[in-house]
């Protein structure tokens, strides 16, 4: 499935050079790689910081929109796999972080968008790979890490680039058969089981994180045992 793979050196964000690539007819499971992108895109607005040594990838897929976010959890998932066959001990906190420690080293930002004929996914990566810790902000950095910090050397971007698309695919339902990369996804995700604030668009909420279901919600139970899906949310603190 994977196809054409674009390669850019400095770009603004993969993803918005996907999306330019939609708007100009562009064959399914295209994936763009930059080396380096100066308004790298987080969720809700914030900022991905992209330094050279990075891997930042956008893989362009034909998707119905409410399928976003259970392609957002096969990122993941495809992400967490690949560093976990590295003999990292890589998790993924709800919804698209990944970390290894504790520390994020990865995020997933999937954007959906309406093409010419049908509709798009377009799937951005991003690892902190082969840079010193020292390449990210201070703030970033108390929180953050890189494969080169954790292996103690050289990362190969172009190999690591090729086993997170062969996972992506491999990880990728077919319609109707979600149900194992969703129970991969609750076997990987450390916000599980633990006492959790999230900040969301209607505000914090507190509960134990119980489950992910398959449109990517996270199920909580409050304190007085009612139960509450979480369609979005940041994470604020985990107990
Ligand atoms: C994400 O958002 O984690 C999604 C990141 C997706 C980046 C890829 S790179 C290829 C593609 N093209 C793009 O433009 N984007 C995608 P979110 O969960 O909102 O986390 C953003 C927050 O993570 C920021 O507010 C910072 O606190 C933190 N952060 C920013 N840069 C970081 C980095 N390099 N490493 C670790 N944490 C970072």
């Amino acid at each position: 499935m994977i196809g054409n793979i674009v390669r850019r050196d400095v770009v603004d964000s993969t993803n918005e050079v996907a999306k330019e690539l939609v708007a100009e007819a562009v064959a399914p499971w295209t994936v763009v790689v930059a080396e380096k992108q100066v308004e790298g895109r987080g969720r809700s607005g914030r900022a991905w910081v992209s330094p050279r040594g990075g891997l930042y990838l956008s893989v362009i897929v034909q998707e119905d929109l409410q399928r976003l976010p259970m392609i957002s959890l096969t990122a993941g998932v495809a992400v967490v796999d690949t560093l976990r066959d590295q003999a990292l001990k890589a998790t993924i906190k709800w919804p698209n972080d990944v970390l290894i420690g504790g520390a994020k080293v990865a995020g997933v930002l999937v954007e959906g968008i309406v093409g010419p004929q049908t509709y798009w996914a377009i799937v951005g990566i991003g690892v902190n790979s082969d840079f010193a810790l020292e390449a990210l902000p201070r703030q970033i950095r108390e929180n953050a890490t890189t494969l080169r910090h954790e292996l103690g050397g050289r990362v190969d971007n172009e190999l690591l680039l090729q086993s997170i698309l062969d996972s992506f695919q491999s990880s990728y339902p077919a319609p109707g058969e979600e149900r194992s990369v969703v129970a991969r996804y609750n076997e990987v995700c450390s916000t599980l089981g633990k006492e959790v604030r999230v900040e969301t668009n209607r505000g914090i909420v507190n509960g134990k994180a119980v489950e992910v279901g398959a449109s990517g919600f996270l199920m909580l139970e409050t304190k007085n045992g009612q139960r509450m899906e979480l369609a979005e949310g940041s994470i604020l603190s985990e107990g």
